[in-house]
């Protein structure tokens, strides 16, 4: 079977950007969250990114517990592969961020690449005035967020993760990310072909004009040479028009209500599916075809979706 030509799409369903006030249609309850990571799969996404969200007030829960009614209900109706984050959200420890990672030892999880600046708070100007909770005003309003990814945070996660057997969606924010990755790869603690979704146009990392596209590309690239797989994620009203540059130049996608909560100008996204489908348009409109599941365990190296702890 050629993979040639075929495009992961992966949706990031809710995430830990967005906060329950800005959209009526950003899923937060377990419920919510599992309807939509189907709804993204039958869609064409083959990967799903996952983080969970405190029933009550939508803030984000990175307990081993939130998952739980999350991942065996998305298994049950789907094959996609399904990608535990451990960035959390970038107000959380590292010990906290790895737990569900850790306990149900998914195929994928994401690794954040660096340590970084994270920007939330020029979104507290658009919806201070419609935030329905405290912690939404405090998280958005935080100008003192590190993200904190270190060297010794990144092994951590490679090390205890790598030893169940999961792989990892790399997310890299800038051109140091990729080196900081080029480091663990020389030493052998990740083995390729790499998956490294290229960040854009997130307060604190590389922005999201063309030339930043091609610039991280051309750096992983000369880096990992045929030894990786790229994808890409714009933030906001970016998502489309970089994923439609990165399809056409031979690299996968990711879409979804964590990065944007948009469908078009003024016009909010009301499913995640509805960011599918529009990626899947771009991606056959350039004669490609959207990946299945299984290739996209193909492309990644996965262990498979009988593998894991859940
Ligand atoms: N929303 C992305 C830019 C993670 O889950 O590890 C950040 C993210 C981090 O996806
Ligand atoms: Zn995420």
């Amino acid at each position: 079977m050629s993979l040639n030509g075929k495009v992961i799409i992966t949706c990031a369903v809710t995430g830990a950007i967005h906060t329950p006030s800005m959209s009526p249609y950003l899923p937060v309850s377990a419920s919510e969250i599992t309807d939509a990571a189907i709804g993204a799969a039958e869609a064409g996404a083959a990967v799903i990114h996952l983080h969970a969200r405190h029933e009550g007030d939508g803030s984000p829960d990175q307990s081993v517990e939130a998952f739980n009614p999350i991942l065996g209900v998305i298994k049950q109706a789907s094959d996609a592969v399904l990608n535990i984050t451990t960035g959390g959200a970038p107000t959380m420890s590292i010990a906290e961020r790895i737990q569900p990672a850790q306990h149900y030892r998914p195929e994928l999880a994401s690794l954040n690449m660096g340590t970084m600046n994270f920007g939330l708070f020029p979104m507290l100007n658009r919806y201070e005035s419609q935030l329905k909770h405290q912690w939404e005003r405090n998280y958005l309003g935080n100008k003192d967020i590190i993200f904190r990814n270190t060297f010794g945070d990144v092994e951590h996660v490679m090390t205890t993760l790598g030893a169940g057997g999961t792989r990892f969606e790399f997310e890299c924010y800038d051109t140091s990310h990729l080196y900081n990755l080029k480091h663990f790869y020389d030493r052998g603690l990740v083995k390729g072909p790499l998956f490294i979704q290229t960040v854009f146009g997130l307060m604190g990392g590389i922005g999201a004009h063309p030339d930043d596209v091609l610039h991280m590309k051309r750096t992983a690239d000369r880096l990992f040479g045929q030894d990786y797989r790229w994808s890409v994620l714009g933030a906001g009203r970016n998502q489309l028009n970089i994923a439609a540059m990165s399809a056409a130049m031979g690299g996968h996608v990711r879409v979804g209500l964590e990065d944007n909560l948009w469908a078009g100008k003024g016009r909010l996204a009301e499913t995640n599916a509805q960011q599918v489908r529009a990626a899947r348009q771009i991606v056959e409109g350039l004669g490609l075809e959207v990946a299945t599941p299984a290739e996209a365990r193909e492309l990644l190296a996965l262990k498979g979706g009988d593998q894991v702890n859940f």
